[in-house]
């Protein structure tokens, strides 16, 4: 051994490491007289030890930022914890040991091995998202969110287990069941804080477009259909025997004559108004109530299609046919109106339902140049219309418009845009993570705290068992405050922020990580951003970098800094499962397409893991 391996890696390491850190080698700052380059690896979570698939991402980093530091470049490279999340909370209910120690002890000794690495970084930039000094700009940021209505307050469905009486995370729903006592989950409406990141969806989408040939083009495939942009219309029709219509959502206003059956969400309240008075009246509560009961991952994921005839009909606005409306459990509550209009001949959900109970199948689009067997599936594509009064010989896209028109017309119906995009539910029940800055009064209401009072404290003496709700709740000091408004007793928002918050602006704090006036100073970041090379992991392909483009733009909006897009060049790399592997394997080995929906992926990973 000796022989052969005459580099003594441990003496000359040690000395150069000892070398690069007195003489500060990887130091930034700004130099409007040097071209800047921002080089930035997605940050870690603190849990526990530095593993390969972090050696990989930032190896590539430091390779980068040596090379063009050595060529004259002004470089920035900094490094830092996403510090907030379940993972130290669970250590502290399985082991006792405090959130915080969890946490600060693992980055200590993450923070060695990456120093050890010899890796690039400015140190002096270091941002740690559990240190108030950071986070307090977490909860300025939601002030001004809440200020232009980006953040609101609304009521939302969460798993909930009647037992621990805690929320719970999809993930902490095993085959219906609560992780630890295994009681059937319940879903619950609870008050939660919202962004509302829908206000967002058209730019979301259109800017997608600068990053062309920049981001792996998956990425942007991703993202899209993330957003989820479809153009239809909404239509009315009219109940028979009751004073109401149900609307509906269709992309394929041209199959209007085609419509066989009517369809609506489980969750819809217009049902309870159907049903009054209909012998079908137990029948579908008890559907209601089973659907319900589901959690709301396994609600979003239907195998088998469902339904019961309501005992109402529906009245089609154009051929005046009537047509049952059932309520189905492949129709999904908050996207479009929550009900449609069912056309078995061309959509393949409605066929598979209608084959199922038997309702008629109708043909009013003949494909152009082939022959179609509509006993055996839907043609969902364009064609030339059949079976659609004066509207019949038009081609599908033609028919489109033709037939809005004519429901505008009437009253009857408007074109439409819908976004699968839904606002984002920063409400977490925890304790871990940033707390959010309202204030309840009697009297007065909803209150932000005052940006003076910033930063509303996570206290640190609290007990963390993991039952009944949040330990914020349970911590009076905590809970107990007085009103900015009227100085009467009211109550502190016990909710924490979902951790993406904290990892959605992180890469501005380091232009400026020492400010403890404001977030950062606009002229920093104006000089190094954008970030020039971002390097990180595909499963942040959608959350973490739509949510990062989203604060970037709200942050323009409000004037904070001029740049609309956070990141110029985007580096992928595939996660280390068993061993190192590219997106293009992983869709391979999973047998999906390009455009698959990122939380299938997710799914099926977390499966094998
Ligand atoms: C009639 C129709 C006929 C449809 C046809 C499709 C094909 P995207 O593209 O995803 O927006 N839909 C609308 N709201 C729904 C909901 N809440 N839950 C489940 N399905 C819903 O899909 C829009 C189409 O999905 C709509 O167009 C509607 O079915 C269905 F030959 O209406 B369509
Ligand atoms: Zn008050």
């Amino acid at each position: 051994m000796e022989e052969k391996m005459n580099y003594d890696f441990k003496n000359i390491e040690e000395s150069l490491l000892k070398e690069w850190e007195e003489k500060n080698l990887f130091k930034s700052e700004e130099d409007k007289s040097k071209e800047k380059f921002y080089v930035l690896e997605m940050f870690p979570y603190p849990s526990g030890r530095i593993h390969m698939g972090h050696v990989r991402n930032y190896a590539i980093g430091d390779v980068v930022n040596r090379y063009l530091r050595m060529n004259g470049k002004n470089t920035l490279h900094p490094m830092g914890w996403d510090a907030f999340g379940m993972p130290a909370e669970n250590a502290a209910i399985k082991s006792g040991v405090h959130p915080a120690k969890w946490t600060y002890e693992n980055i200590d000794y993450m923070k060695k091995e990456l120093k050890r690495l010899g890796f690039s970084y400015d140190w002096d930039r270091e941002v740690t998202t559990c240190n108030p000094d950071y986070y307090k700009w977490n909860q300025w940021i939601f002030l001004k969110m809440y200020e232009k209505g980006i953040a609101y307050r609304k009521s939302a469905v969460v798993n909930w287990c009647p037992h621990d009486q805690t929320v719970l995370a999809n993930e902490q729903v095993i085959d219906g069941r609560c992780w630890r006592c295994s009681t059937p989950v319940v879903q619950k409406e609870i008050p939660s804080w919202f962004l509302k990141i829908t206000d967002y969806a058209e730019r979301l989408l259109q800017d997608l477009k600068k990053l062309q040939g920049k981001w792996p083009s998956q990425v942007l495939t991703m993202q899209e259909n993330w957003i989820g942009k479809s153009v239809g219309a909404e239509i009315k029709f009219k109940i028979d025997g009751l004073n109401e219509y149900l609307e509906i959502f269709t992309t394929r206003p041209d199959t209007i004559y085609g419509v066989t059956f009517m369809a609506v969400a489980p969750e819809h309240p217009i049902l309870l108004k159907l049903i009054e008075g209909t012998p079908q009246k137990e029948e579908v509560l008890s559907f209601i109530n089973k659907i319900k009961s589901l959690s709301t991952k396994d609600r979003n994921i239907v195998e088998e299609k469902e339904g019961v005839f309501t005992g109402r009909y529906a009245i089609n606005p154009l051929t005046k046919e009537k047509v049952p409306i059932y309520a189905a459990n492949y129709i999904l509550w908050g996207y479009g109106t929550g009900a449609i209009m069912a056309v078995p001949a061309h959509d393949e959900r409605d066929f598979e339902f209608a084959k199922k109970y038997n309702l008629p199948i109708k043909p009013v689009i003949k494909p152009i140049n082939t022959d179609w067997d509509f006993s055996k599936s839907a043609y969902e594509g364009e064609g030339i219309l059949i079976n659609s009064g004066i509207f019949n010989n038009l081609h599908s896209e033609e028919a489109k418009e033709k037939i809005i028109e004519y429901l505008e017309k009437e009253n009857l119906g408007k074109k439409s845009v819908n976004y699968r995009l839904r606002d984002w539910n920063i409400s977490r029940q925890r304790y871990w993570g940033t707390p959010i800055p309202i204030i309840y009064c009697d009297k007065c209401g909803i209150l932000p705290v005052p940006e003076e009072d910033l930063p509303v404290l996570l206290p640190e003496d609290v007990q963390i068992t993991g039952e009944g709700g949040s330990p914020l709740e349970k911590h009076e000091k905590f809970v107990n405050t007085t009103c900015p408004k009227c100085g009467s007793p009211a109550k502190r928002e016990t909710d924490t922020m979902d951790t993406f918050f904290d990892s959605s602006w992180y890469f501005l704090r380091y232009c400026d990580a020492k400010n403890d006036k404001k977030p950062f100073e606009k002229e920093k970041v104006d000089y190094w951003m954008p970030v020039d090379l971002y390097i990180g992991g595909i499963e942040h392909a959608v959350l973490h970098l739509l949510y990062s483009r989203f604060f970037t733009k709200f942050l323009k909006d409000i004037g904070l800094i001029e740049i609309d897009e956070p990141f110029e060049k985007l580096l992928t790399q595939g996660m280390v499962l068993k061993k190192w592997i590219s997106i293009e394997k992983l869709l391979e080995i999973y047998g999906l397409d390009e455009d698959v929906e990122l939380d299938i992926l997710i799914e099926k990973i977390n499966n094998e893991k």
